[in-house]
């Protein structure tokens, strides 16, 4: 079969994001079938990828939809509407499957394939896609296989992919000069699965509750192949990096071994076990440290579930600073028992954590089958059978989230290594601006004062 995937997702904040996945599909499939990859960041708008589909003449067209929306309660963007054009380019230009997966479509399968009219769509990991292929060419319309989905049929979450996922390399693909001249970022993944239990979050649901650790040597060399393609800065894409202290710590080694010299980074959970787990990081080339903190009140981080207190948070920076790592932490504001007082808790302790960037999201998005879906429902600000497609977010019930902003913003004062609702566009242009001039990495280490 000809196979073409399609990566939809055009979102450039905080900086255009290489379509990994489709690379971990594009490794899945065997030989037998002809596969390429259309980025349409790269492509000269409908037309080129109208003139793309015709040459290419594919049998299956897999699309992989990343971001439903932007996730934030102020200004949100969807990007729904957007899918739905492409799915219908694709099917005006062939007469392919269409199939659609990543990780929004596996946060919503059922209303997606419904509302944009695919023929098929895969839960979660996409290498399943060989499957299906096999299914449809052995002439089974219907196949019923782990994590497809059909229309009108409800979706189940599948086990884990049960082998070591392999990548195609990005030096293979054309969109990865995109990615090269915006940014130069490219990024990498060393293990899938998230064992925490923060109440909001989806990630357990995307990549399952254990973790599946990659052989460090694999991702040493997969991370020198990137940085020959001409990489200028890697992104671990992990859930949480620090998830598996000496798993982290043997995947950096094999980096270092292996040879990579540009600077690297990813998400961290504020909270180590080892008092050298930052200094050994560095040694072998970490740079960034991006900490999911989401709150610096103890009983906000509780009612998150939070594996780690304030305390923790206090520590892990120290120990990140005096390891000479540029540091930023994240803050989810507004979960369930926000008030002013906890607001205020966090904010004025933002002040104990010196050279650093702040960046701060106002109200939880709901997702399907979290936990925060369940508060909502039980409280009432959510009615069973709402819409969540449709961009919603938890209200607590203390204080608004405009009263959350407000406050953000007269605490910020202007400090520009605050990034708050206000001020992102801005920072966003300077970035594009940046990356425009061969500007690289993810520079928000410029914003520390
Ligand atoms: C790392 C990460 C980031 C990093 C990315 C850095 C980088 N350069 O790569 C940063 C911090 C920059 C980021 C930013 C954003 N992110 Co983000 N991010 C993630 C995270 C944790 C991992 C993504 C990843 O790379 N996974 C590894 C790859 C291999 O997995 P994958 O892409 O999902 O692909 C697999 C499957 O989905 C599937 N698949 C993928 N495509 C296809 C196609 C087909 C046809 C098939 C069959 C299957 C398939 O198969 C793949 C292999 O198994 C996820 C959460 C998660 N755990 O998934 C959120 C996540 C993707 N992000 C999300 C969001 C919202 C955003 C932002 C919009 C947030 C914001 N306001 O800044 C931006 C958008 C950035 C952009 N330009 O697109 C949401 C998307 C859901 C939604 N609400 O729409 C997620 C799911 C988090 C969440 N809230 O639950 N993100």
């Amino acid at each position: 079969m000809r196979v073409l995937l399609l990566s939809a997702n055009t979102a450039l904040e905080p900086h255009p994001v290489y379509p990994l996945g489709l690379d971990y599909v594009a490794g899945a499939i065997s030989s037998s079938h002809e596969v390429r990859i259309l980025d349409t960041n790269l492509l000269d708008g409908e037309a080129g990828l109208r003139a793309d589909i015709r040459a290419f003449a594919p049998n299956a067209v897999g699309i992989s939809l990343r971001n439903v929306d932007s996730g934030t309660a102020l200004a949100t963007k969807s990007f729904i509407e957007r899918a739905n054009r492409l799915v219908k380019t694709v099917r005006s230009c062939c007469d392919a499957s269409v199939i659609l997966g990543g990780s929004g479509f596996s946060l919503y399968p059922f209303p997606l394939l419904e509302h944009l009219e695919a023929d098929f769509g895969i839960v979660g990991e996409g290498e399943r896609l060989e499957e299906l292929l096999s299914a449809l060419e052995g002439g089974n319309p219907e196949p019923v296989l782990p994590g497809i989905v059909l229309r009108g049929q409800p979706p189940r979450h599948p086990p884990p992919w049960p082998r070591q996922p392999s990548r195609r390399l990005p030096g293979e693909n054309l969109h990865t000069s995109f990615y090269l001249e915006n940014g130069g970022i490219l990024n990498l993944q060393t293990k899938r699965g998230c064992p925490f239990r923060c109440i909001y979050c989806a990630y357990p649901l995307l990549e399952g509750e254990n973790l599946r650790l990659f052989p460090p040597e694999d991702v040493g060399r997969m991370a020198r192949s990137l940085q020959d393609s001409g990489a200028r800065y890697l992104y671990v894409t992990d859930s949480v990096f620090n998830a598996h202290e000496e798993h982290s710590l043997a995947v950096a080694s094999s980096l270092r071994d292996a040879g990579v010299s540009i600077p690297w980074g990813g998400f961290f959970l504020p909270g180590v076990s080892r008092p050298d787990y930052f200094s050994r990081m560095a040694e072998c080339g970490l740079t960034h440290v991006e900490f999911g903190t989401e709150s610096l009140s103890g009983a906000m981080l509780r009612a998150y579930r939070k594996p780690f207190g304030p305390e923790d948070v206090f520590d892990a920076h120290r120990k990140a600073q005096d390891a000479g790592l540029f540091v930023s932490h994240y803050f989810l504001l507004g979960g369930p028992g926000e008030t002013g007082k906890t607001v205020k808790e966090t904010l004025k302790q933002v002040e104990q954590l010196p050279r650093s960037v702040f960046f701060f999201f106002c109200g939880i998005r709901v997702h399907p089958e979290t936990r925060i879906h369940s508060i909502a429902l039980r409280e009432g600000s959510v009615a069973p059978g709402e819409d969540l497609l449709q961009s919603v977010f938890y209200t607590p019930r203390g204080i608004s989230l405009a009263g959350i902003n407000e406050m953000l913003e007269a605490f910020a004062g202007g400090r520009g290594n605050w990034v708050i609702p206000r001020n992102e566009e801005r920072i966003a242009r300077v970035t594009r601006k940046l990356y425009a001039m061969g500007h690289t990495g993810v520079l928000w280490d410029r914003l520390i004062g």
